[in-house]
C-alpha cells in the first residue's frame, strides 16, 4: 500500500477533509507509484488563512535580520539534502539528475541571497523640503501569500516565491502542482526544520480548479504569485483585480534562438540542443523556435537532426541518459496534435515526431526530441506554447525579420542570438521584446540572483528573483518626522 502524505495545516500534519487522495507516479515508470497525497477541497483554507495570519502577526515583527537566518538554515539543509532532494524531484518529475541537481541548486542560491538581504531590504532617505524634517520610505511585509507552482521547476520555483516572501515577513499558503507534490512536502519539511515558526507556512496539496480557485478567491490572502499557464493566470487576474490582491503571473513563452551565418555554429548547435530539448522542453524558457540565416540554414538543422536523434531518452535516475518523460500523458497528446496541425500547415516533420519505439520507454510519457523544418512564421507551431521536446525552425534572410519574428509573437519571455558581431549583439539587447536576451548562449539558464520575467502574456510587469521580487513581497510605506515644533506647511510654508 503507497503511502499517504498530508496537509500542513495550523502547525500539523493533517489528512484533507475530503478523504481524497491523488496517486503520485513516476511519469518515466508509470508502474511506480510514489504515494497519495491530498485531494483537498476548499474545506480547510478557513482554518490555514487564520493559522497564517497568526504566524504573519509574529513572523512581521521578527527583525528581518533574524529571518534572514532561519533562510540560511535553510539553504544549508537544501545543500545537505541536495542530492536525495534531487532524487524525489527526478523520480516524480522525470527530468535527468543533473538538472534536478541544478534545480535544487537555485533554491539554495536563492536561499542564501534572501538570507543575506535580511540584513539590506534598503528604504530611502530623501531631503524634505522644510527645515527640521526627514522624509523617509521603507519596506513592510503585506501578510498572507498564496503561492501556486507548476511542475517543471519542483524546488527552484517554489524558492524564487517562497524564500524572499518570507524574507519580507509575510506568510505563506503553498499550493504546489499535483504533479509534484514529494518534492513540495520534502520542502516544507525543510523549512520547518530550518526553524520557521509553525503557522507561517501552510502547505495544501491538491488541484487547481478546486483548491487552487479557492485560494485566489479567499478575501483572507491579499497577495498570489503563480506560474503555470497564460490561460489560467488570465483567469487569476481577474479575480485579483476585483478583489484587489497584489499578484505576481509568470506564464507562458514562445522563445527563440536566433542563428546568424557568423555565428560559431557547432557552439549554437550545443545551444539549441539544450535549450530545446533540456527538461524534456518543459522549461517556460525552453527553444521552441530556431531562426536560422538561410546561407547557412540546411547544413545546421542537417546537423542539429543528426544530433537530436543521438539523444538518449529513459528514466532521468539513470547515467547516460540525455532526456526524459515528458510529465504526464496530456503533454504527449499536446505533443502530437500540434505535430499533426504543423504537418497539415505544411511544415516537414525532420527527425522525432511520435512515440519512441523502444520497448523499455512503453512504461513511461517519452517522446522523441522533434525537429519541424519549413515552418512559417504564421503557423500555429511557430507562434503557440508546446511545452515539450518540439522545435519549429523558421528561416530568415536579413537580421531585422529575424528581430520581427521573434517580436511577433504574443509571449516574451526569453530569446537568444548567435553571432560574433558586435553591432548584432547589442541590437538584439536593444531590440529583442523580451524580458532576457542571451548572446551566444541558449534561452535558457537564468540565474538566481538576477530579475527573471517576461513581456506581453508572459507576465504581468512583475519580477521574480534578483532584488526586484523583494518590491513585490512588501508595499513601501514613507514617513515624515517633525522636529520644528511648528506646524509647516507643505507646498506652503517653502520659505525659500
Ligand atoms: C522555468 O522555465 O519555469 O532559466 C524556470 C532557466 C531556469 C529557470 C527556468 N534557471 O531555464
Amino acid at each position: 500500500m503507497a503511502e499517504k502524505f498530508l496537509n500542513y495545516v495550523a502547525g500539523e500534519w493533517v489528512a484533507p477533509a475530503t478523504g481524497e487522495y491523488i496517486e503520485n507516479r513516476n511519469p518515466a515508470r508509470t508502474s511506480d507509484l510514489i504515494g497519495l497525497f491530498p485531494d483537498t477541497g476548499a474545506a480547510e483554507l478557513d482554518a490555514a488563512v487564520a493559522s497564517a495570519q497568526r504566524g504573519f502577526e509574529r513572523w512581521s515583527r521578527t527583525p528581518a535580520p533574524e529571518r534572514g537566518l532561519v533562510l540560511k538554515a535553510a539553504g544549508d539543509l537544501l545543500t545537505r539534502h541536495k542530492e536525495d532532494l534531487a532524487r524525489t524531484a527526478t523520480r516524480e518529475m522525470g527530468k535527468v539528475l543533473d538538472e534536478t541537481r541544478g534545480d535544487v541548486q537555485e533554491a539554495i542560491d536563492t536561499a542564501y541571497y534572501a538570507a543575506v538581504e535580511g540584513r539590506r531590504l534598503f528604504g530611502r532617505t530623501a531631503p524634505s523640503e522644510l527645515r527640521s524634517k526627514w522624509a523617509m520610505s521603507f519596506r513592510r511585509p503585506i501578510g498572507v501569500f498564496g503561492i501556486i507552482t507548476p511542475f517543471n521547476f519542483p524546488v527552484a520555483v517554489p524558492s524564487w516565491k517562497i524564500f524572499p516572501a518570507l524574507l519580507c515577513g509575510n506568510s505563506i499558503i503553498y499550493k504546489p502542482s499535483e504533479d509534484v507534490p514529494h518534492s513540495a512536502h520534502r520542502f516544507v519539511e525543510i523549512l520547518l526544520e530550518a526553524g520557521l515558526p509553525p503557522e507561517c507556512v501552510q502547505l495544501l496539496h491538491g488541484r487547481g480548479e478546486t483548491i487552487g480557485r479557492a485560494i485566489v478567491e479567499h478575501p483572507g490572502i491579499p497577495g498570489l504569485s503563480f506560474t503555470g499557464s497564460t490561460e489560467t493566470g488570465s483567469r487569476i487576474g481577474e479575480v485579483a483585480g476585483r478583489l484587489h490582491k497584489r499578484l505576481s503571473l509568470e506564464m507562458g513563452g514562445k522563445n527563440a534562438q536566433i542563428v546568424m551565418s557568423d555565428a560559431d555554429l557547432d557552439l549554437a548547435l550545443e545551444g539549441v540542443l539544450w535549450g530545446a530539448f533540456g527538461t524534456t522542453g518543459q522549461r517556460c524558457t525552453a527553444t521552441s523556435r530556431l531562426l536560422v540565416q538561410n546561407e547557412v540554414h540546411d547544413e545546421f538543422v542537417e546537423k542539429l537532426c543528426y544530433e537530436a536523434r543521438s539523444l538518449r531518452l529513459g528514466d532521468g535516475q539513470e547515467a547516460g541518459v540525455d532526456v526524459g518523460p515528458l510529465i504526464h500523458e496530456a503533454a504527449r497528446e499536446k505533443c502530437e496534435r500540434y505535430i499533426a496541425i504543423a504537418r497539415e500547415e505544411g511544415a516537414t516533420v525532420a527527425t522525432g515526431g511520435g512515440r519512441p519505439a523502444e520497448s523499455g520507454l512503453a512504461d513511461g510519457w517519452f517522446f522523441e526530441p522533434t525537429v519541424l523544418a519549413g515552418v512559417e512564421r504564421e503557423h500555429r507551431a511557430a507562434r503557440e506554447e508546446i511545452f515539450g521536446p518540439v522545435l519549429s525552425v523558421i528561416r530568415f534572410d536579413t537580421i531585422d525579420e529575424a528581430f520581427d519574428i521573434n517580436n511577433e509573437v504574443p509571449y516574451g519571455l526569453s530569446s537568444s542570438i548567435y553571432t560574433r558581431d558586435v553591432t548584432a549583439s547589442f541590437r538584439a539587447v536593444e531590440e529583442l521584446d523580451n524580458g532576457i536576451t542571451y548572446v551566444n548562449a541558449p534561452t535558457i539558464g537564468a540565474e538566481a540572483h538576477l530579475p527573471f520575467g517576461g513581456v506581453k502574456n508572459t507576465g504581468n510587469g512583475h519580477r521574480e528573483g534578483g532584488w526586484e521580487v523583494y518590491e513585490f513581497y512588501t508595499e513601501t510605506k514613507v514617513a515624515y518626522v517633525d522636529y520644528s515644533g511648528t506646524l509647516q506647511r507643505a507646498q506652503i510654508d517653502v520659505d525659500w
